[in-house]
């Protein structure tokens, strides 16, 4: 009985088609997510509504049947934050979005990288990792990540060479 009753659930829910909604101001990058996501997920529908203050009107039109919310945040651009979070804080009062899971994305936080053009400094090896040092995220995965390269440097080769010499000497 319990395998019928499975079956005919698993059935159903491979039927449903999942309607997440992409959300955020204009340029905050959710086309550009949508490409990605593309052909990645089956049974999902994203559907990307444009973010002008304009087109913003019209995104409560799709509320009512979206399962989910991804939100995205252009996080290279702090002048546009307050405009980000009152457009957000719009969105997740309104009755018909009530529940829905949100996602949100900090996005473009390669452009600072980009910006910082450390590649023109000189050749050493570096790293760029989003992180939030308040809540802990990633912070783990890159100081392991810099240890890693750190043992193998040239650098770290060097100064256990100039250590030796040193020990040596004082001996
Ligand atoms: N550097 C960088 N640029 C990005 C990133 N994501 C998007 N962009 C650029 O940001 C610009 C805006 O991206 P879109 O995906 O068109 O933004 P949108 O949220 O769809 O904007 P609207 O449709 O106007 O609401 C484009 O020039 C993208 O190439 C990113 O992660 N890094
Ligand atoms: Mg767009």
């Amino acid at each position: 009985m319990f395998s019928l009753f499975y079956g005919l659930w698993k059935y159903m829910f491979s039927k449903t088609e999942f309607h997440v909604l992409i959300l955020g101001i204009d340029k905050a990058g959710k086309t550009t997510l949508l490409e990605k996501l593309n052909g990645k997920f089956k049974t999902w529908c994203f559907w990307d509504l444009g973010g002008q203050p304009g087109l913003r009107t019209i995104w409560e039109k799709y509320f009512e049947e979206a399962h989910a919310l991804i939100y995205v945040i252009d996080a290279a651009c702090p002048s546009r934050f307050e405009d980000a979070k009152s457009a957000l804080e719009k969105v997740l009062r309104h009755d018909d979005l009530q529940g829905a899971p949100l996602l949100i994305l900090a996005n473009k936080q390669m452009k600072l990288d980009r910006y910082l053009d450390l590649k023109k400094l000189d050749e050493r090896v570096y790293m760029f990792e989003a992180v939030s040092a308040y809540d802990g995220m990633g912070i783990k995965e890159s100081v392991k990540r810099l240890m890693e390269v750190m043992e193998r440097s040239k650098r770290t080769e060097m100064l256990r060479a100039c250590a030796g010499v040193t020990t040596g000497r004082g001996a």
